[in-house]
């Protein structure tokens, strides 16, 4: 097929090609120089992430070609050596001579920064050709990447090396199999860091992109061992409505009514879509997630904060109506009405605008109107003939708006005590000297291990000691009055001095760095998974704004020569031991370190919490995501997906009591 005239691939830069074909090939090429230049400018950044997304970006111009409704099926494979592959069986990337740029389309969305998906004709609908980007960048950061186009008669073929084609693109052969391949390999040059990919995460990634497009099917292949080949296939006719039982059925958490609620809208001319899936569980968390476009949304934006709105507002309206709550009861809150709700928001619009520093939040205030009309109209409507269901809902709701209540008390009265007592700060805390938190961190530390050698070998004048002692919560099932209660946690808030869940204040945070220290062994791993959970849970903006450190003890410790010679050294793994021990002549000695307890004062300083020397692992929100993840499984009542995460993760995970 042919390009229309009326395209608008790029166009300031077309047109100069039909001027200056020369240089402009030079604009071009520069074009992709410049994405080799910064990388992270174009795929966010060059570790593991930014590898990841290659893949996105190719996966997403096939999906694209199945919401244009020319597409059914998506085979994704990782070959040996790191090489991926995507083909579809849609209607091919358009092979034809552009007449003004003298190019194949297939070479203008491989060598053009934002050429892709831009041609074709047709009016814009948003049930296709939400990206269309990115294929070229993908390109630029490609040691080579080669198409294959058939049109259902002719297989057409190009090849490209670090951005720039090898060669015109031609026909190799015949075939009556229609659609698009793409393999590639990412230049190591570029990801130097890694250019290994994780089967679980492209596996997650894209059965999230089979939920998000009911129907698409996607395979996804681990072809790298071709001893041992695994494959996924994901396609679901349910859609979103699919993805929230699937979450309810991977945490194992156990829903209050039988299925999942469905509401779908499309605006008048056909330039957004809104969709909601919605289903209650029996614990007490909400889990919310929401997507613009196909891409995760993970600061939400104008279509959650419609969601949240019109949610709360139906579920007082309804409450108010059939006297669920008394004329003196107060309105339920935002966090009542979601507590223990799984909820997914897709939204497809046509010039979706992303917001903030890492561009995921939507900002299109349109669509904040037409969710909030969405849940106003069909929740109600569902509730009203639903009454069973809306029953419990409301008594869970109301059973959240009563702890809430239980735990502002049992807050007063923790602080009308320390009013009294005026011993504020928790008695096991060794304080620092200073109190400006630019410079202050806190060590948090598992009791009997190395709270003592940690006082000892701190320094007093920002590093402040809090060992921790009492009995795991099992922060899964507590709502926030228990967490109050609990002996474990209290210290860690009182030392924290910012508070928790609606009451947080990021203002009042005593110290800048929050550390927890802790074994490498499954007591350590424990507690580091429930101060994950309940920050997470309770205090996330310390995660999101980047306070929560998890310290990293050296697991060997090497002595070079003997008696008054001993020389030390320190290795935080396995590998750097033995660059270590090989690099030392003579005599030596390995000391394997099982726990804090082990490190003297000057040892546990030195290595661990030196700022100077140490070494420290910032936590992220996903680190954080997972922990949660865990502990639910770990903690939670049901036996079988506990003892199906202890066996996959055996070798992290043992002598753990099930
Ligand atoms: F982007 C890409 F090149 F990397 C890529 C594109 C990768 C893969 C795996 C698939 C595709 C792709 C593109 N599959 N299908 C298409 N379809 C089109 O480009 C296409 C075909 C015909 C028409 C038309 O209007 O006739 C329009 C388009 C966008």
């Amino acid at each position: 097929m042919e390009l229309n005239e009326t395209n608008n691939i790029n166009s300031s830069e077309i047109t100069k090609v039909e001027n200056e074909y020369g240089a402009d090939e030079i604009q071009v090429l520069e074009g992709l120089e410049a994405v080799r230049k910064r990388p992270g400018m174009y795929i966010g950044s060059t570790g593991p992430k930014g590898l990841h997304h290659l893949v996105y970006e190719i996966v997403d111009n096939a999906i694209d070609e199945a919401l244009a409704g020319y597409c059914t099926k998506i085979d994704v494979s990782i070959l040996p050596g790191n090489v991926i592959e995507v083909k579809d069986n849609g209607r091919g990337i358009p092979v034809g001579i552009n007449r003004k740029t003298g190019l194949s389309a297939v070479t203008v969305v491989f060598t053009v920064l934002h050429a892709g998906g831009k041609f074709g004709g047709g009016g814009y609908k948003v049930s296709g050709g939400l990206h269309g980007v990115g294929a070229s960048v993908v390109n630029a950061l490609s040691t080579w990447l080669e198409v294959k186009v058939c049109d259902g008669e002719d297989l057409y073929f190009q090849r490209f090396e670090r951005g720039k084609q090898t060669d015109d693109i031609k026909i190799i052969g015949k075939s009556t199999d229609r659609g698009t391949t793409v393999t590639f390999k990412a230049d190591n040059e570029i990801f130097q860091e890694t250019d290994v990919y994780d089967y679980e995460i492209l596996e997650k990634r894209l059965r999230e992109q089979a939920f998000l497009n009911a129907g698409v099917h996607i395979e996804l292949s681990d072809k790298r061992d071709p001893e041992n080949i695994i494959t996924n296939n994901f396609v679901y006719e349910g859609g979103i409505k699919s993805f929230v039982e699937y979450i309810h059925r991977k945490k194992s958490l156990d829903v209050i009514h039988p299925s999942v609620m469905y509401f779908a809208a499309t605006n008048e001319d056909d330039t957004a879509s809104v969709e909601v899936a919605m289903q209650y569980n029996d614990s007490y968390n909400e889990f919310i997630l929401s997507f613009a476009n196909n891409i995760h949304t993970t600061d939400g934006g104008t279509h959650e904060e419609g969601f949240k709105r019109a949610l709360t507002r139906v579920m007082n309206d309804y409450a108010r109506k059939f006297n669920k709550l008394k004329d003196t009861d107060k309105n339920l809150t935002g966090e009542d009405v979601r507590e223990g709700l799984t909820a997914i928001i897709s939204v497809k619009l046509k010039e979706a605008e992303f917001e903030g520093q890492t561009k995921a939040k939507l900002g299109n205030t349109e669509i904040r109107t037409m969710v909030d009309k969405l849940i106003s109209d069909k929740l109600s409507a569902y509730l009203e003939e639903n009454p069973g269901v809306a029953k419990v809902i409301f008594e869970k709701a109301l059973a959240s708006s009563r702890a809430r209540e239980a735990a502002r008390k049992a807050r007063e009265s923790v602080r009308r005590k320390t009013a009294l007592e005026n011993t504020k700060l928790p008695g096991k805390l060794a304080d620092c000297q200073s109190n400006d938190n630019q410079i202050t961190e806190i060590y948090i530390v598992e009791g009997d291990s190395a709270g003592g050698s940690a006082k000892g070998g701190r320094d007093r004048r920002f590093q402040a000691i809090l060992p921790l002692w009492g009995k795991m919560l099992n922060v899964e099932k507590a709502r926030l009055d228990k967490v109050y209660g609990n002996d474990k946690l209290t210290p860690v808030i009182t030392a924290l001095g910012c508070g928790i869940g609606d009451e947080f204040d990021i203002e009042k945070l005593r110290y800048g760095k929050v550390i927890i220290m802790a074994d490498a062994d499954v007591d350590g791993s424990h507690i580091r998974t429930l101060l994950l959970t309940f920050f997470f849970r309770f205090m996330r903006p310390l995660i999101e704004q980047g306070h929560i450190y998890i310290a990293q003890p050296p697991l060997f410790r090497i002595t070079k020569g003997s008696g008054k010679k001993q020389e030390h050294f320190y290795a935080y793994d396995d590998v750097e031991r033995d660059r270590i021990l090989a690099s030392i002549e003579g005599k030596t000695e390995v000391q394997r370190y099982k726990g804090l307890g082990e490190m003297d004062a000057e040892q546990l300083w030195e290595t661990t919490m030196n700022p100077e020397t140490r070494l420290m692992l910032k936590v992220e929100l996903s680190d954080a995501e997972a922990a949660d993840e865990t502990f639910t499984i770990l903690m939670g009542d049901k036996v079988e997906p506990r003892r199906e995460f202890i066996e996959k993760n055996a070798k992290y995970v043992q002598n753990l009591d099930v």
